[in-house]
């Protein structure tokens, strides 16, 4: 049973589960063992070894393939089009390998530092990949690239992190079908809560499941899931050959934060809209941005494709611009309790971050100039603690800058 028939809250806990068959435990064991008893050689229960199979980790890759509505079977594929590794990045990592050596690639300009360094102080030396870096809200740009330069895959992330730049997937999508490139999403800030790029036309979607999907700050982790047989049948090869896999223990934590991403996505949109108003009325801030504000400047398509429960919402990451620079900036930061200072986001506990000095300080300083990742940009995950307390939090730090 695919449970895609089900109301997304209920795909949370059901989406790819089954009892486990020895026993009827109703929650997936974790299981550690590295290998599994053959009868004879090559005839055994569908588990050899546990890089290649293991039933902890399948269950959160069925979960994770059904919130983003692969579509796929456990006939078509065995965990349904859903892969999960030991990071984000070892999930990016593997599907780069897709791409041969020496391919072309388009990456959207703004994506979270590791990507970018992923890209371009690893796989362009180690791979030859070739990544051009388009600013992707305006999708006829990568219509007026491709149109003269070919490009075996297209990586966008909407939002973006960390200036929460939106990109109309339908029609990126669409663009990428027509080109033959394979069309990538990362998924992290917006969930399959609120927004399945595959739904949208994307070949495949990317999860650092470090943030939302594990929730809960306790778990590094990541995931792809893809619609299209194919690309599952690589992925599956890939997964194994190169061997990042997700580990049972983790598997078991990620799928646990992943039955509560619906009620916890509520609760981050309503924070984060209620927070993001209230920054935007205070002296010391320049400027928010925030994807459900009419100020930003894609918040149209942000309505229309970020969506829960059929109404606009947005999210629970916040970027801010205060009034002067670093000093500003380390005041504040130096100042707020309830959000902590460290890097990461999605968890239930509110962070706040410099993503010049911390998150994006592999993105060279022009390039961070140019994407206007400056000195005074502060970067904010609302957690699902009373957003009254986050606003006192808020202020009190917003008046030592
Ligand atoms: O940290 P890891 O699980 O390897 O995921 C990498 C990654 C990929 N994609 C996005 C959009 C991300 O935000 C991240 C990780 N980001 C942070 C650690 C951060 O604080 O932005």
């Amino acid at each position: 049973m695919t449970h895609s028939n089900l109301n997304l809250e209920s795909r949370c806990i059901h989406g790819g589960q089954h009892p486990e068959p020895t026993t009827g435990a109703v929650m997936p064991p974790i299981f550690t063992s590295s290998t599994f008893v053959q009868e004879s050689p090559g005839v055994h229960k569908g588990f050899e070894y546990s890089r290649s199979h293991n039933a902890t980790r399948f269950a959160f890759e069925r979960c994770v393939a059904n919130l983003e509505s692969s579509g796929l079977s456990e006939a078509d594929d065995r965990t349904c089009g859903g892969f999960a590794f030991a990071s984000g990045l070892a999930a990016i990592g593997t599907a780069l390998e897709l791409l041969d050596h020496g391919a072309p690639l388009v990456c959207m300009d703004d994506v979270y530092g590791g990507t970018f360094r992923l890209l371009t102080r690893v796989r362009v030396r180690s791979a030859g990949l070739h990544p051009t870096y388009l600013d992707l809200t305006d999708p006829s740009r990568l219509e007026a690239h491709l149109a003269k330069h070919k490009a075996g895959m297209v990586w966008v992330e909407t939002p973006t992190n960390p200036t929460l730049k939106v990109v109309d997937l339908a029609a990126i999508a669409a663009i990428c079908k027509r080109h033959g490139a394979i069309s990538v999403c990362d998924n992290t800030f917006a969930t399959p809560m609120l927004q399945r790029p595959l739904e949208m036309g994307f070949d495949m979607v990317m999860h650092s499941a470090t943030k939302y999907l594990g929730g809960h700050s306790d778990v590094v982790g990541g995931a792809l899931v893809t619609n299209r047989t194919d690309l599952a049948e690589k992925l599956r090869f890939l997964q194994n050959a190169i061997g990042s896999v997700m580990g049972p223990f983790d598997a078991y934590l990620a799928l646990r934060g992943a039955k509560t991403l619906a009620v916890r996505m509520r609760r981050h949109c309503d924070s984060g809209m209620q927070i993001a108003q209230w920054l935007a009325t205070h002296p010391k801030v320049e400027k928010v941005i925030y994807p459900g504000l009419p100020s930003h400047p894609q918040h149209a398509i942000a309505a229309k494709q970020m969506q829960l429960d059929g109404k606009p919402a947005f999210g629970g990451m916040i970027t801010i611009l205060l009034k002067g620079g670093l000093a500003e900036s380390r005041r504040f930061l130096e100042n707020v309790h309830l959000f902590a200072l460290a890097e990461s986001l999605g968890g239930v506990e509110s962070l706040i971050e410099h993503p010049a000095i911390m998150t994006h300080a592999s993105v060279p300083a022009e390039s961070r100039q140019q994407l206007g990742i400056l000195d005074n940009l502060v970067r904010l995950s609302v957690g699902i603690e009373h957003p009254d307390d986050l606003i006192r939090d808020l202020a009190h730090g917003l008046s030592k800058a």
